[in-house]
Formats: structure tokens, C-alpha cells, sequence
């Protein structure tokens, strides 16, 4: 399958469906969970879809911007009970790992490190095993409404499957133990409140936010912005000296990497042309 071609799918909510919807508009590649009756709950078909449409929309010059959200009243319901775990428990380790390993392969070891910018938008209930795709894309938008939940207690696991990580990576010392240890449920208020996404708005304007903040993204220079990411993801664990260094050998790759030559034309339009202020906006591409 092409994640990038075929005639836009509205949601639907049968067992047949699709378990991911793609449709790409003006650059933005908006990637719908679609297992509305089951809450968006990640099974391992799901899995497999995902890492497939993250694998084609990598390669799709028509996507600039990927959007992950979910069909129906939830973003995602985490984890699939029955299809993830009670199904994969009689099988051997082997075969069981697999099928976590595949759901980690999208979840984070793909969308970390993903070279296109990545927004969450995060329409109702997200919990436990959902966290992880949250944090592992850069940006996160929230409705207001939408019910958090770190979930695991709630029912005899620890957040797993790198869940803890995220949240880690993410959310405070105390704000992140008061939710994995309580497992109550907290909103998208709270949740960029708290840092966890970067901003709550009314459900009835989420689309057409997050739809002007994914424009804004696609409109800048891509393979900055893939630099930017990555170094910013990068260099968490280094000391500052490797960091300085690291910083300085990823921006000089950047010059190499960079056909459209950015850095050479905002210093020329600000410095000779004078059609701008890098304090106040961006350069003009395509000079
Ligand atoms: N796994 C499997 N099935 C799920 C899941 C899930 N995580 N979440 C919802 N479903 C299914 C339900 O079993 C139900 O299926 P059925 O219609 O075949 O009986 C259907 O989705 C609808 O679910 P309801 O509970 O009826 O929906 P409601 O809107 O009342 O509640 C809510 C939504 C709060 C999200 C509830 O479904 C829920 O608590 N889900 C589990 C959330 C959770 O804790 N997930 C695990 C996190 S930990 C981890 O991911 C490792
Ligand atoms: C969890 C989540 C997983 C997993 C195992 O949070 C456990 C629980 C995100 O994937 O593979």
C-alpha cells in the first residue's frame, strides 16, 4: 500500500476498515488511528499499518508535515487487552517479543528520530501504551477535553514498552510517579499545563490549530528542521563539551546538507538585501 495515494478515506468503524488512514493536504500528511469501536486500541495490525505508512510517508515528497491522531471520540486507548496481550500470552517469548517489538518499531525507534516534524494531536482519551508515540513526536496539541491516563496500575503492569521513558523524557519527577502510581486520569488542560503537550485548545478548533501550526512547519527549511530535531533529541545525553562539539559538526553537515543553501541566503537578505529581520520572521526560500 501507498500510504500517500488513493482517494481520501473518510473514517469508518467496521471490522474491515483499515486500521490507519492516510490523507495528505497541502503538504500535511494527517495519519488517523482507526479503530473507533475499539477505542483506537493499538493491535498488531495496527502496529504493522503504522510502521508501513510512516515507512511510505518518509519517502513521499508530497508530505512535509505528519499529523498522528485518532478516528472517533479517542486518540488512542493505549495498548490492545485482548488482540497485544491475552492473544500473545500462550505464545512463546520469542514470538510474543516480536509483537511488542513491532509496536516499539513505530512507537518510538521510527517517530524519534523521524526526518520530517511529527505533531500529536490529541482529540480524546490517551492512555498508557499511547503515551509513547505522544512523546516521540515533537510536537503535541491537545483538545482541552481529552482525558490522560497512565492506566497500568489500574490494572497490574508498570508502564512498559518504553512508556516510562516518555514520560521521563517529558513530564517532572513528581507529576510523572503521582501518575504512574495513581493512574488517575488528568485532561489536556492539564497535560500542557504540566508541559506534557504543548498547548490545550476546544475540541471544535483543534483541527484547524493544529492545521496551522503543521502549515507553518511545512513552509520552513526541511532539512534544518531535521537537523534541529534530531540535535535537540540528541544531545540529551552528552556533556556540554561533546555537545558543543556535536552541535558545530551537525551544523557544518547541515551546510553540505542543504541544497536550497539557507544559511548563506539569510545572512545575504538580511545583511545586503535588507528584505528582512531573522529576529522577526524567516528568510525568503527559493531565492
Ligand atoms: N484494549 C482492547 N480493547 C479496548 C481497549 C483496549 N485498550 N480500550 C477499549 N477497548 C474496547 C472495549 O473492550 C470495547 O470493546 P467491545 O465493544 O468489543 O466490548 C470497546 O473498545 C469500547 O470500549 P468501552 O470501554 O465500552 O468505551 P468507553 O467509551 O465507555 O470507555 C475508555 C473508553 C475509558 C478508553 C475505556 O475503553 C478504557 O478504559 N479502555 C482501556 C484504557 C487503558 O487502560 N488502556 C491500557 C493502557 S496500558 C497499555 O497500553 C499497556
Ligand atoms: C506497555 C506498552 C507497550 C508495551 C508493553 O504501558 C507494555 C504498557 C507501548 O507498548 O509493548
Amino acid at each position: 500500500m501507498s500510504a500517500a495515494q488513493g482517494p481520501q478515506t473518510p473514517a469508518q468503524d467496521n471490522a474491515a476498515a483499515p486500521p490507519v488512514l492516510v490523507e495528505i493536504e497541502n503538504g500535511i500528511a494527517w495519519v488517523t488511528l482507526n479503530r473507533p469501536n475499539k477505542r483506537n486500541a493499538m493491535s498488531p495490525a495496527l502496529n504493522q499499518m503504522m510502521l508501513d505508512t510512516l515507512e511510505a510517508l518518509e519517502e513521499d515528497d508530497s508530505c512535509k508535515v505528519v499529523v498522528i491522531t485518532g478516528a472517533g471520540e479517542s486518540f488512542s486507548a493505549g495498548m490492545d487487552l485482548k488482540e497485544y496481550f491475552r492473544e500473545t500470552d500462550g505464545k512463546p517469548a520469542s514470538q510474543r517479543y516480536k509483537v511488542y517489538r513491532a509496536a516499539g518499531t513505530w512507537q518510538w525507534r521510527k517517530l524519534r528520530f523521524y526526518p520530517k516534524p511529527t505533531i500529536a494531536m490529541v482529540n480524546g482519551w490517551c492512555f498508557g501504551g499511547a503515551f509513547t508515540p505522544l512523546v516521540a513526536c515533537d510536537l503535541a496539541i491537545a483538545a482541552d477535553t481529552a482525558q490522560f491516563g497512565l492506566s497500568e496500575i489500574n490494572w497490574g503492569i508498570i508502564p512498559a514498552g518504553n512508556v516510562t521513558k516518555a514520560v521521563q523524557n517529558v513530564m517532572n519527577h513528581r507529576d510523572a510517579l503521582y501518575y504512574i502510581m495513581t493512574g488517575k486520569t488528568f485532561t489536556g488542560t492539564k497535560a500542557a499545563a504540566m508541559g506534557l503537550v504543548n498547548e490545550a485548545v476546544p475540541l471544535a478548533e483543534l483541527r484547524e490549530h493544529t492545521r496551522a501550526l503543521a502549515l507553518e512547519l511545512a513552509g520552513k527549511n526541511p532539512v534544518v528542521l531535521r537537523q534541529a530535531k534530531h540535535a535537540f533529541k540528541n544531545i540529551a545525553i552528552m556533556d556540554w563539551d561533546t555537545a558543543d562539539d556535536y552541535l558545530m559538526a551537525k551544523q557544518e553537515q547541515g551546510r553540505f546538507q542543504d541544497p536550497e543553501r539557507g544559511r548563506e541566503q539569510g545572512i545575504k537578505q538580511f545583511l545586503d538585501d535588507k528584505t528582512y529581520k531573522p529576529g522577526l520572521g524567516a528568510y525568503k526560500r527559493g531565492e
